[in-house]
């Protein structure tokens, strides 16, 4: 399998700018939770954003940065925060951006202000750099879970999916800010999600952080596994919805951050694998930094074993 790490860029602060170096991608902040979007001959790539000197994941806004070449990467700033989600108290977390009906649509976690329990809400922009408002005003589902990613199959139906400890599931309606039918649970199965030893209550390595998507007919689920010294694992499936099959490590755990989070996208020609770490100065499991390895899938589309670029 080939990998190898993208020549990646400094970043400069607020103003756009374009510059080269390696990983992590941006060196200016700490960021998180990497969800690229392919859009019109672009990465755009939202992330969460640690606070310097942070203690916990205590995350204000998401921020944004694209590139027309993996190489060179323009910093959009924050095009969505807390103060976006009028009844959000908290906890700007691991998201997702899908675009659809010439909109985006930015699934995003949040802790809901009424309730003390984390929604999931809905940003919506008509630019991939927004400005992003609140699609509802409210959540567009809550059960306490996170990490939604989002599905959009070849016929037209898009599904939504997030969860820690659980894995859920909706059918969105065409406007993406609606669902039909009820919230359905994937069985966490040690057949689909790997057998975790050691947790009564969580027998299956599936932990958070999915990440689905449909590669020549295969669904892909690459998810965060067993907490907390994260590896990525990954499961695939002949259908949307199932049945999954556990397929092995996509990245073991390494580098600094107990947490780890995935975004797979192919690009001119190319896969690549986001992930994060620690290996900014002063980086760890609270100050994270996101990172980028190219690889390319096995022939028979299973994903080779990934390695940071460590820190
Ligand atoms: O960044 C906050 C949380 O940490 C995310 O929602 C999880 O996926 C983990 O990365």
């Amino acid at each position: 399998s080939l990998l190898c790490t993208a020549a990646m860029a400094v970043l400069a602060a607020a103003v756009p700018t374009a510059a080269h170096a390696d990983n992590p991608i941006v060196q200016t902040v700490y960021t998180a939770d990497p969800a690229p979007l392919v859009y019109n001959g672009r990465v755009y790539l939202y992330t969460g954003h640690d606070e310097d000197n942070s203690t916990y994941f205590t995350m204000k806004e998401w921020r944004l940065y694209s590139s027309a070449d993996m190489v060179n990467w323009t910093d959009h700033g924050s095009p969505m925060s807390l103060a976006t989600f009028s009844w959000a108290k908290s906890d700007a977390w691991a998201g997702q951006v899908v675009a659809r009906n010439g909109k985006f649509y930015w699934y995003v976690p949040v802790t809901n202000r009424a309730t003390g329990r984390m929604a999931i809400g809905v940003g919506v922009a008509s630019s991939p750099t927004g400005p992003f408002t609140d699609a509802l005003g409210r959540p567009l589902v809550e059960n306490g879970e996170i990490d939604p990613t989002v599905l959009v199959d070849d016929d037209g139906q898009a599904y939504l999916y997030w969860g820690n400890p659980n894995l859920w599931y909706v059918r969105l309606n065409p406007d993406m800010i609606s669902y039909s039918g009820g919230v359905t649970s994937i069985p966490l199965t040690t057949a689909g999600f790997g057998t975790r030893t050691g947790n009564a209550s969580r027998p299956t390595l599936y932990e958070e952080g999915p990440w689905v998507y449909k590669r020549n007919g295969v669904y892909y689920n690459v998810f965060a596994a067993k907490c907390c010294s994260e590896f990525i694992g990954y499961s695939t499936a002949p259908g949307p919805t199932g049945p999954w099959t556990y397929r092995g490590t996509v990245m073991p755990t390494q580098g600094s951050s107990f947490t780890n989070h995935p975004g797979v996208i192919d690009f001119n020609g190319s896969s690549y694998f986001f992930y994060h770490n620690g290996a900014l100065p002063g980086g760890g499991g609270y100050t994270r930094s996101v990172a980028v390895e190219r690889f390319t899938y096995n022939a028979d589309g299973t994903i080779p074993t990934i390695n940071m670029t460590t820190g």
